[in-house]
């Protein structure tokens, strides 16, 4: 049994932070970051079931041509997909009776449309981009145990000797193969680079002084096995490789808004976001 104080119930006996109880979740769940962008991907469903939340945490429940779907907002940054990707986990395959494990794992689907920049001259403002695999610059992963796959292995060495002052050695994770085919196969793929803030960690200074000021040039010419690093946001990376931890099958498809080499912003960023949206309807 797990203890009261490592599985925390609210009274009404849903989980802590997403306010949920395991029949409120679909298997396969939709993450934006924006809690407002929860109502603009649920307005395309065919039936709206559940509309709870707490936090920055807003979950819509209800089905698209007969699939039962979720989507979530996890708010900014890995720390926060931390809380959301255990909480999932737990609604899924914890017995919230007993508190213990279920004695059939159950795997979810989870597809995150987000937002991000992109720091290749290819890949213009406008994009749907699929990640392939995401590197996290934060210490989330220094707290989990789980195996990595020799590319994985070496995208860390490799970011490592270009990042030579992080204390600590960036983690990858890796998309869903299934996931890549079924939403992904006509989309560009790339690196995405998840970073745990939006400016100094982001190579932006307004005001700072930065310890990478070139850190968009950095990343821009890091390149493995052809791969190149295409983007960057602040989640992707933690839903890979909590979701390669736990066996759930993730995919993340980014609306590009920004171009951090030709330094410009979309003029016209709810219509990038919209097509995003589609995308992922139309193959879900
Ligand atoms: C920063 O403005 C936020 O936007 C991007 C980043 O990953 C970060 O969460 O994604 P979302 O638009 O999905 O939140």
């Amino acid at each position: 049994m797990i203890p009261d104080s490592e599985l925390i119930l609210n009274g009404d006996g849903s989980i802590y932070h997403l306010n949920l109880k395991p029949d409120d979740l679909a298997d396969t769940v939709i993450f934006v970051g924006d809690p407002d962008r929860v109502s603009i991907v649920s307005q395309h469903f065919d039936t709206l079931d559940v509309k709870k939340g707490k936090r920055e945490f807003i979950t819509h429940t209800g089905t698209l041509r007969g699939k039962r779907i979720s989507v979530i907002s996890t708010g900014i940054g890995t720390d926060n997909i931390d809380i959301v990707i255990n909480e999932i986990d737990a609604l899924a395959n914890i017995d919230f009776t007993t508190k213990a494990l279920k004695p059939e794992l159950k795997f979810l689907d989870i597809i995150r449309i987000g937002t991000s920049g992109s720091i290749q001259g290819n890949i213009a403002i406008g994009t749907i981009l699929a990640s392939e695999y995401a590197i996290g610059f934060d210490a989330l992963m220094q707290y989990y145990i789980k195996p990595y796959t020799d590319i994985e292995r070496r995208m860390q060495e490799e970011i490592s000797l270009q990042f030579p002052k992080l204390s600590f050695s960036p983690y990858v994770g890796k998309a869903s193969e299934r996931l890549m085919k079924k939403i992904a196969m006509e989309l560009p793929h790339g690196i995405t680079m998840t970073a745990p803030g939006f400016y100094g960690p982001q190579g932006r200074s307004v005001r700072s002084h930065n310890v990478y000021p070139d850190l968009i040039k950095t990343a821009n010419h890091f390149s493995i096995d052809g791969r190149q690093i295409t983007n960057l946001e602040m989640e992707t990376a933690g839903i890979y490789a909590l979701a390669n931890m736990f066996g759930h099958h993730a995919i993340s498809i980014n609306a590009i808004l920004a171009s951090r080499v030709n330094e410009q912003f979309c003029e016209n960023p709810q219509e990038i976001i919209d097509r995003a949206i589609r995308w992922v309807l139309d193959r879900i």
